[in-house]
């Protein structure tokens, strides 16, 4: 799975800005008040750190990370890919960290033993185990989606407004929470409380401005901690912008745009985390998902999506868009999908159709090579259909979360092939059952997650098969005592797919005749002129002499028997 957005991690340099900053003659004392709520003793005294080769990514993390994972979260984050994802920086979990130990969810003694205060801390491997567990848990699906969805639902006013909010209400409770920017780079902070004042950047009036702990400003005051008041957001009530002088981010013409939110969510914030990790969540999302278009400047995606009470909604017009480089992405609700392609411009037609959709359930990938489809996807059914009846080459992947599919542990499914009309996958117990108004060509390939006692994945890719299937009829594939895939047809129609795939049945229709030679004939024809051509025979069940290659000789003795099968019938029945 290609990562589709960046996660917050950054180490922001910034050169002092050439600020116009103005304070007013009664100036508000800020460091005073962020130690009135706390801030001399609830931080890190740990500016914000990259792992390095120096500073390797500790083991643990990554253990800890993947056997929280769901299957396809982990089947797509190697220990390469996650340390890369992480490199940049630790922003993200040091100021989880300040949230949950000031609101008491975490003691500093749990992180270092003995300490009594989060200062105290030290960076040590314990210390790192901490910081870079909670760093990872915005990897997490739920976590990603919580932040991103709510960043897309608020225009920057709101954003404001929330910001206020939240720090108005933890600060009447004594609370941390966490305050996250979204721009070209993410950033996130710890968020201690809000106060009343009056300042100038800009020619901009701010009359609030909320306090926070930056682990990217060690090197601004001469106190050398994370406070500091170039740090802080700075806030007009009024009309609602905002301004970071560190960073020159905010809403006004001459910052850099960047999205705020304020997230006072300590399930969130501890889901999947370090210490006691929440495991239930207060925010249901059972019926969201995520939708990614790939090079969607040059790709024409229409996209309905019905939700549980069979109402319909335009994801392109409706949905919660976010901008990825050339791609784009929709956070929508809604279970069941319908996505047609097309090209937007003469320059589409170089490039493929590619799209996913991630909810809690399963991670799905779409692609069309050659010409557009039409593709129907629901949590047990996937299909792709032809457009203006052009034959197309479609690759589909599934990954199914452990509890949502039938055939545990195969989660892990890639459907490769070509169609004139239509190819669906329908997942039932025990394996899929594939159909197509045509005939069936794929290669199929799978792979599975190894799990201990209590469902934590320790291997992710097993059992890995590979393997081509053609047939006239439905077929339902499942996995033998093996686990290899095979293959089985129900000819006599009566909802039972109880009849293996025999040798010489290329065709997979349940009889041996000549057009299972026919099969192999042309096939092999095709296959003398272009190697490049993918055959979707059935080794099994085409190979007949089991040569290893698929020939005449096949289709010969395919042939013989056939006519013996038929002499043997006339004289049984004479
Ligand atoms: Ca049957
Ligand atoms: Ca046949
Ligand atoms: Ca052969």
């Amino acid at each position: 799975m290609k990562r589709t957005i960046s996660i917050v991690c950054s180490l922001i340099f910034t050169s002092f800005l050439d600020m116009n900053y103005i304070t007013y003659a009664k100036e508000t004392d800020l460091s005073s008040i962020a130690s009135s709520l706390g801030a001399d003793t609830d931080y890190l005294d740990i500016p914000n750190y990259k792992h390095s080769s120096e500073l390797p990514f500790p083991k643990s993390v990554y253990k800890d990370f993947f056997s929280k994972c769901t299957n396809y979260e982990a089947s797509s984050q190697s220990e390469e890919v996650f340390c890369l994802e992480l490199a940049s920086g630790t922003c993200y979990g040091i100021s989880a960290i300040e949230v949950l130990s000031h609101n008491g969810i975490i003691s500093p003694s749990d992180i270092m033993l003995n300490a009594q205060t989060l200062s105290e801390i030290q960076l040590s491997q314990e210390a790192d185990h901490f910081i870079s567990g909670y760093h990872a848990s915005q990897l997490h699906y739920e976590n990603d989606y919580y932040n991103r969805y709510l960043v897309t639902q608020l225009n920057h006013q709101s954003q404001c407004n929330e910001l206020i909010r939240i720090a108005e209400k933890n600060m009447a409770d004594g609370k941390y929470f966490i305050i996250t920017y979204y721009g070209d780079t993410a950033h996130a902070v710890c968020g201690i409380g809000i106060t009343d004042g009056n300042w100038n950047y800009n020619g901009v009036d701010f009359d609030r401005c909320i306090l926070t702990l930056d682990s990217n400003a060690f090197d601004d005051d001469t106190n050398k901690g994370p406070f500091s008041e170039r740090s802080c957001i700075y806030v007009n009530s009024q009309t609602c912008d905002y301004y970071i002088p560190k960073y020159n981010f905010g809403s006004i013409p001459t910052a850099q745009q960047v999205q705020i939110l304020a997230n006072d969510n300590i399930n969130i914030i501890n889901y999947k985390g370090v210490f006691e990790p929440t495991k239930e969540l207060d925010f249901d999302f059972t019926d969201t998902a995520r939708i990614f278009f790939t090079q969607s400047r040059f790709k024409k995606y229409d996209a309905i999506v019905k939700d549980k009470n069979g109402m319909y909604t335009d994801v392109i017009k409706e949905g919660r868009k976010y901008e990825f480089g050339n791609d784009v992405g929709y956070y929508i609700i809604g279970n069941e999908f319908h996505i047609e392609t097309d090209n937007k411009l003469l320059l589409g037609e170089s490039q493929n159709d590619k799209f996913n959709i991630m909810n809690q359930r399963y991670y799905f990938e779409g692609e069309t090579e050659n010409n557009h489809g039409i593709f129907d996807i629901s949590d047990t059914e996937f299909s792709v259909a032809t457009k203006n009846d052009k034959a197309l080459v479609y690759d589909m992947k599934i990954k199914y979360n452990e509890g949502y599919y039938s055939c545990s542990p195969h989660f892990n499914w890639t459907f490769n092939g070509e169609t004139d009309h239509n190819f669906k996958s329908i997942l039932v117990d025990k394996g899929m059952i594939l159909q197509s108004d045509g005939t069936i060509k794929t290669s199929i390939s799978t792979s599975d997650v190894l799990l201990d006692g209590q469902d934590n994945i320790t291997d992710i890719n097993i059992n890995p098969n590979e393997t081509t299937i053609t047939a006239v009829n439905d077929v339902f594939v499942t996995f033998n005592e093996n686990n290899k895939l095979c293959f089985f047809i129900d000819p006599d129609d009566d909802g039972v797919f109880d009849k293996i795939i025999e040798k010489g049945d290329v065709n997979s229709d349940g009889v041996i005749d000549g057009r299972d030679a026919t099969s192999v004939l042309s096939a092999y024809a095709v296959a003398s002129v272009n190697k490049n051509i993918v055959s979707y025979l059935n080794k099994d069940s085409a190979d007949y002499n089991r040569d290893g290659i698929i020939d005449g000789r096949d289709a010969t003795e395919i042939l013989t028997l056939y006519a013996y099968n038929s002499t043997n019938k006339q004289e049984v029945g004479t």
